[in-house]
């Protein structure tokens, strides 16, 4: 259903870039990544995605955090894996020059509706990824403006992959339990 080659091509130099990063939660930020990757490939089952789509999609989630997150650069993206994948991680990044969290989720919700569905269905598996407990470290407010945004994602988002939707919008509603 998709290259291993590939897939382990992109978690390898994930891998290595994301070095010691954590979750929120402390694990070894791989967890995120291979989790996100694991949405997609089922996503991709469900679907019946073509092949190429499928190697597409699923490098993409393995790498859609490391402009953000670590000193790789768009160059060296486009190097390794091409103009696509680069532009895809590109869109799913947000841009730090933009003052406020809520306008830099904005920008790059408005970036990734000029992509693929494939590239957009990534920031819905993102989502269904960093929906699990919240850190112990966030006070309510952050649990319910974080709430609120993933319901701002999934409303511009849904058209891109309905099964994905249909998870993130699942994720969503057992979130509430940790409102306060
Ligand atoms: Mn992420």
């Amino acid at each position: 259903m998709f290259s291993q080659e590939k897939y382990l091509k992109a978690l390898n130099y994930a891998a290595r870039v994301h070095d010691e990063q954590k979750t929120p939660q402390g694990l070894p930020y791989l967890t995120h990544l291979t989790s996100v990757a694991m949405e997609m490939i089922h996503a991709c089952e469900e679907g019946n995605v073509k092949l190429e789509d499928a190697d597409f999609a699923i490098t993409v989630a393995l790498l859609h955090d490391v402009l953000e997150d670590t000193d790789v650069t768009i160059g060296e993206l486009i190097e390794e894996f091409g103009e696509e994948v680069a532009s895809g991680v590109e869109a799913l990044s947000k841009d730090p020059t933009i003052e406020s969290k809520k306008q830099q989720m904005a920008d790059s919700i408005n970036r990734l509706l000029t992509q693929n569905y494939a590239v957009q269905s990534v920031k819905l598996a993102d989502r269904i990824s960093n929906l699990q407990k919240p850190p112990q470290d966030w006070d309510n407010e952050k649990i319910y403006n974080y709430f609120q945004e993933s319901k701002f994602i999934l409303s511009c988002l849904k058209n891109a992959n309905p099964f994905l939707s249909k998870r993130l919008e699942d994720k969503i509603n057992n979130y509430r339990i940790y409102i306060k």
